[in-house]
């Protein structure tokens, strides 16, 4: 699928019924350059919506005001936020230049979803809301399941119609950030920073910010060395300040409108702050220094820990990791740094908890990273709708003190690990699209619910067929449950194939390095994380330290994930363990395949190309779910020696 042709996913605007008169003409007052793309993107929708082409006026030519109109008004004042509201034939949709762009694509949702509730006042929840990208120069991306990168080629940024397409996606569903190269910066991807490619990047942030989008690049911590010609990346160290202050000038003058960076350092191979006995507040600050004069941010990732563990190290957990580095330090960094901590402490598995550090952060600006990649949930090839994972993420209370105190209070915004590729449909699976929106609705408006952005995803992408949007949205709100079925069971994660992570392969990560053990043996399998054990539960804050160290009030299914436990451990149901690791196993797997009873209710409902793509993946999802199944099932029997009590095929 991969090429210039690219879809309009969710934007693919069609013939719409009651549609107000108001469709007849816009009127725009106010020069922001987002207003216009608001007004030509209102325009195409109207104009495919109605049959008819909408008369446009700017500025002094108001004659349409007093008759039925949209009237886009921008206040010098406003920010991202919009008003709308719809009183004598007349829609207004007021803002600063952005908040009149997001609620330009409100009225457009709410037409195609047949929303007729017009008045409303909304502003994003966070300021921040980012998609990271992990693509390389050379084309390919990192984690990368839809295809090349679209960004860049062949060492070269490409700017084309697809930049503007993908900012526009981005825009309609409130993202208003992108870092669009890998974190981890190596070779060519260092040179980003240098004059051999801020030409490029200057064209593609000025397309992203006509969409409210501002670029973000990741950057090389030791930039001073590899190509700076310093001998030393050390933050203290007098020259290498100034070298920074140099090139942001330099950069910062080239690319006005960049957002700022991403950084991943001291962090699986990745240089940093530690190489020099410094610290992360130190390596950050040093950086943010550099970029203040310019209002950029820097945005330093806490996925720091020892990936080169020994598996007969039981003292060292790298669930951790994040907290033990960056609690000791808040109130340290600069108010212009955001620290960046992935929803758990390990690393985008199916379950996990909610990283501890959101309750340890009081002085210190955070975002939530997310990963919408599925990396670890089947890749773009499994169904996996993580919406509703999100939302109990930002619900989770912390405990830090403070009388709102749920994750969605903490963070200053979101990010996510990008899905998108130079794939046709974007994403790979058209269903994973559902992902890409869904985040982008969920961080502007973190009230939303994951069903809701569900129906409206399918009704902007297939329409809004009763029966479409009832099976289509019962696939997705089933679909994170089925995966973490027939995958892992309670909590313990890990058990795909190590490297690629996609399969199963029980005892991969067993024989690894990376630190990521379920210690199974034959009678028992989890991690000790009370007091007793590694004490990680002791990092959050009462009463979570005492519920999660008590198996009995642990959630089920965190269970392996604090506790080792036997076999035949007793769970709330009345079942054992091993007895619930089969049965989810085998209902996991029957999950997969109602996707697809669910998926072929639709022939003839949905676009005949996008039904059969779907259906190839979700034939691949089940055989994929059955192998899952059998190896996990099958590990577990011969390690246990448990048969099965309804005495279904093991092999
Ligand atoms: C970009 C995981 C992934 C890596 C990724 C890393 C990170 O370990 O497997 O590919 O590197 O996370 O988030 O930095």
């Amino acid at each position: 699928m991969e090429g210039l042709e690219y879809s309009r996913a969710w934007l693919a605007y069609r013939k719409t019924e009651g549609v107000g008169d108001f469709a007849g003409s816009i009127v725009c007052r106010g020069g922001g350059v987002q207003l216009k793309t608001a007004a030509t993107e209102l325009k195409a929708a109207f104009e495919a919506m109605t049959g008819r082409t909408p008369e446009t006026m700017e500025g002094e030519d108001e004659r349409g005001a007093d008759r039925p109109c949209v009237l886009l008004i921008e206040e010098a004042s406003g920010g991202e936020g919009y008003r709308m509201e719809l009183k004598d034939g007349v829609m207004t949709v007021s803002g600063g230049s952005c908040g009149v762009l997001y609620g330009a694509f409100a009225l457009i949702r709410k037409l195609a979803c047949g929303d007729t509730d017009f008045n409303e006042a909304k502003a994003p929840s966070k300021p921040l809301r980012m998609l990271n990208h992990w693509d390389n120069l050379d084309g390919s991306i990192e984690r990368g399941y839809s295809g090349a990168s679209f960004f860049f080629r062949d060492n070269k940024v490409v700017v084309n119609e697809r930049t503007e397409a993908y900012a526009r996606l981005l825009a309609s569903c409130g993202i208003n950030g992108a870092a669009i190269n890998n974190v981890n910066v190596k070779g060519a991807a260092s040179r980003l920073i240098t004059s051999e490619y801020l030409g490029r990047l200057r064209e593609m942030s000025e397309i992203f910010w006509r969409w409210g989008i501002r670029l973000y690049l990741s950057l090389d911590f030791a930039a001073p060395l590899s190509i700076g010609g310093l001998g030393t990346a050390d933050p203290l160290d007098e020259a290498v300040r100034a070298w920074w202050k140099d090139k942001m000038a330099e950069v910062f003058s080239a690319v006005p409108r960049l957002g700022g960076f991403v950084v991943k350092a001291d962090s699986e191979g990745r240089p940093g702050p530690f190489s020099y006995g410094r610290s992360h507040a130190e390596g950050a600050n040093m950086l943010a220094e550099a970029v203040r004069p310019y209002g950029g941010l820097i945005i330093w990732r806490c996925f720091v820990y020892n990936c080169r563990q020994d598996w007969r190290d039981t003292k060292t957990d790298r669930a951790r990791a994040a907290c033990d580095s960056f609690a000791p330090l808040d109130g340290s960094f600069a108010d212009n740094v955001y620290l960046q901590i992935k929803n758990g402490p390990m690393d985008f598995q199916v379950r996990e908890p909610v990283s501890p550090l959101f309750g340890k952060l009081r002085r210190t600006k955070c975002l939530l990273e997310v990963q919408i990649a599925q990396e670890y949930t089947g890749q773009q090839r499994h169904v996996c709708y993580l919406i509703p994972q999100f939302k109990e993420i930002l619900s989770f209370r912390t405990f830090n003190g403070s009388e709102r105190d749920a994750v969605a209070d903490v963070i200053g915004g979101m990010a996510a690990v990008s899905n998108t590729g130079s794939d046709c449909n974007w994403t790979g699976h058209d269903l994973a699209a559902a992902n890409l929106y869904g985040f982008g609705r969920l961080a502007f408006d973190n009230a939303l619910s994951a069903e809701d952005i569900a129906g409206e995803w399918i009704a902007l992408t297939y329409g809004r067929g009763e029966k479409v949007i009832r099976n289509i949205r019962k696939m997705l709100m089933n679909s994170h449950a089925a995966y973490e079925k027939y995958t892992a069971p309670l909590g313990i994660g890990w058990m795909c194939a190590p490297g690629t992570h996609y399969g199963p392969s029980p005892e991969g990560y067993e024989y690894d390095r990376w630190g990521t053990y379920h210690r199974a043996d034959h009678l028992a399998i989890g991690v000790d994380r009370t007091p007793a054990g590694t004490g990680y539960t002791e990092q959050y804050n009462p009463p979570l330290n005492a519920i999660y160290a008590d198996r009995e009030t642990c959630p089920e299914e965190l269970l392996l994930f604090f506790h080792r436990l036997p076999y035949t451990y007793r769970l709330k149901s009345g079942k054992t363990l091993i007895q619930h690791i089969y049965d989810a196993h085998f209902e996991g797997a029957g999950e997969a395949a109602e996707l697809i009873r669910l998926w072929k209710e639709l022939e003839g409902e949905v676009e005949p190309g996008a039904y059969l793509r779907v259906l190839e993946r979700l034939n691949e999802q089940l055989q994929s779910a059955e192998e899952w199944r059998d190896v996990i099932n099958s590990y577990f029997w011969r390690k246990t020696m448990i048969p099965d009590e309804k005495g279904r095929k093991l092999y």
